[in-house]
């Protein structure tokens, strides 16, 4: 089993509900094991679109990396993302950002996430559940990565995020 670290996002519709739906979805093909709470997170590298709302899941799974993303793109569809350029906005994206201390480049998937290190909306919701995590690449913490960081991105905690087991329900409250 691999251990994955998967960044979620939303700015399109109602942005809780859908983060909710990612997670049960996920909950459908892989173990949870962890689960951020939940940001309100100013958009980074576009312009004139609606703040985000963002988390980050830890999950166990035995799917390669390109299994994976081939679940998470199918989960994007089901949720009704229509757009796939990064620049409009959408109703989910499913990244990964680290796969174990896996280093991957292929045309369709680059692992560690590269630009994750440099975004406040995941390192901040990953430091929740992981901060000690090591990039494989840079060699610094999770920790280290945001106290080191220059994204001026503003990022506020606005709710918890908790599974219920067996039933894999995902609900928000705003504590
Ligand atoms: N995703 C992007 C671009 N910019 N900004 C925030 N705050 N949150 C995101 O998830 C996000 C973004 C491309 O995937
Ligand atoms: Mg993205
Ligand atoms: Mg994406």
């Amino acid at each position: 089993m691999s251990v994955v670290f998967i960044s979620i996002g939303s700015n399109l519709g109602n942005r809780v509900q859908n983060c909710l739906n990612a997670i049960e979805e996920i909950c459908s093909f892989s173990k949870l094991s962890a689960v951020s709470s939940a940001y309100e997170t100013e958009p980074v590298g576009v312009n004139d679109q609606p703040w985000f709302v963002n988390c980050v899941v830890k999950i166990e799974t035995a799917l390669s990396p390109l299994s994976l993303l081939k679940q998470l793109q199918d989960t994007e569809q089901k949720l009704g993302r229509r757009c796939k350029g990064t620049l409009e906005p959408r109703t989910i994206d499913l990244d990964i950002v680290f796969y174990d201390n896996l280093v991957f480049k292929t045309q369709e998937l680059v692992i560690p996430h590269p630009r994750a290190h440099k975004r406040r909306f995941v390192l901040e919701p990953m430091c929740e559940i992981e901060p000690d995590f090591l990039h494989p690449v840079i060699g610094l913490s999770i920790r280290e990565l945001l106290n080191q960081l220059v994204d001026s991105g503003k990022v506020i905690r606005i709710g918890r995020l908790s599974t219920t087991y067996p039933q894999k329900i995902t609900t928000y409250s705003q504590t």
